[in-house]
């Protein structure tokens, strides 16, 4: 068994399920899945693609919602379990102090991050072509953003939950304007959370689940051997592309090496609901709650492109899985 610990507080109240009779798999859905329709905010398309942290003695969540337009859009949502959400019926208005960078064209696929002293959102904004917007709030109330990290075109941009050598880190995908055949993951520094360099590659779509491109998905989980990375992987099959995720461990201060990465992927696309909605074949995971003394670890990911879905893994069963099957 691994002796690799998380380092992180204690969430005693973290969603959970135990592992369903007879199921071997490391990463496991929740038997209430999926947990978000389109019923729960009005006019809306679908919810997915979404983010979680734990948030007072609750959680709070950043929500892609797209329209019935089909307009991309964040909405702030509150839980007291994890589970039932209460989604904010408008989207957010991030209050900006350039009216360049504020005017909103679309937002997609948020990452929440705890950092510091506020809770950071990254997400697929739209600036002449996606790019990672930046913003944050105290409250999940009234929200701020902030300069775009990058040039376009980019999408899955992920921060890390502390400075690394006293910069702010982010992994991220550059991609193209459309469905992008390539990808790999790059990281970046920032003394300011505005201005970003110190570009590395971290790695690029190997065989099989993660052949096309991959992306960051998560805030990366600190451990006593590494970051933690959840990730997801496309492949091209001859209906289309196929997201399925896997997991990475990441150097602890030079992130863009690799220590680990899994061979087979941890999840891929089996239930109705991830097969069949507005792109079947995808399980896209954005977030990930986790509880240091259990090890207990709940994965929010999209099915779909449509709902919103929950899986569990302990951390010791991951972080042996990774070393067992790593690449
Ligand atoms: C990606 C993003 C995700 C989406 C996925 C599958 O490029 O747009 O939001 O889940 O495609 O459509």
């Amino acid at each position: 068994m691994s002796t690799a610990k998380i380092i992180g507080p204690e969430l005693p109240n973290i969603p959970w399920e135990e592992r369903p009779r007879g199921c071997r798999d490391v990463v496991w859905r929740s038997e209430r899945n999926p947990i978000i329709t389109r019923e729960a905010v009005p006019n809306t398309n679908s919810i997915f693609n979404s983010a979680v942290v734990p948030f007072e003695d609750g959680f709070a969540g950043v929500f892609r919602c797209d329209n019935t337009a089909r307009v991309m859009q964040l909405h702030a949502g509150m839980s007291q379990d994890g589970i039932h959400w209460e989604i904010e019926p408008q989207r957010i208005q991030f209050q900006c102090d350039d009216d360049e960078i504020g005017h909103f064209v679309y937002g997609y696929d948020p990452r929440v991050c705890w950092l510091e002293d506020r809770y950071y959102v990254t997400w697929c904004n739209g600036y002449h072509g996606p790019t990672i917007g930046v913003g944050y709030t105290y409250d999940f109330k009234t929200f701020y953003q902030m300069e775009n990290a990058f040039l376009p075109y980019n999408r899955n941009g992920v921060l890390f939950p502390r400075k690394i050598n006293g910069k702010f880190a982010m992994l991220s995908r550059p991609s193209d304007r459309g469905h992008t055949p390539f990808g790999d993951i790059f990281y970046s520094e920032s003394p300011d959370m505005i201005h970003w360099g110190h570009h590395r590659h971290v790695m690029s779509p190997v065989g099989g689940w993660q052949s096309t491109k991959i992306g960051a998905g998560p805030t990366p989980i600190e451990t006593t051997e590494g970051w933690l990375l959840i990730y997801h992987g496309v492949l091209t099959s001859c209906n289309g592309f196929v997201y399925s995720f896997g997991a990475a461990l990441l150097d602890l201060e030079q992130p863009w090496r690799v220590i680990h990465r899994t061979r087979p992927y941890l999840l891929n696309p089996r239930e109705y609901y991830e097969c069949v909605g507005d792109v079947p074949n995808v399980v896209f995971p954005c977030a990930a709650l986790c509880d240091p003394p259990t090890g207990r670890i709940a994965i929010y990911y999209g099915g779909a492109d449509t709902v919103t879905c929950l899986a569990y893994a302990y951390f010791d069963e991951l972080m042996d899985f990774i070393k067992g099957n790593s690449l």
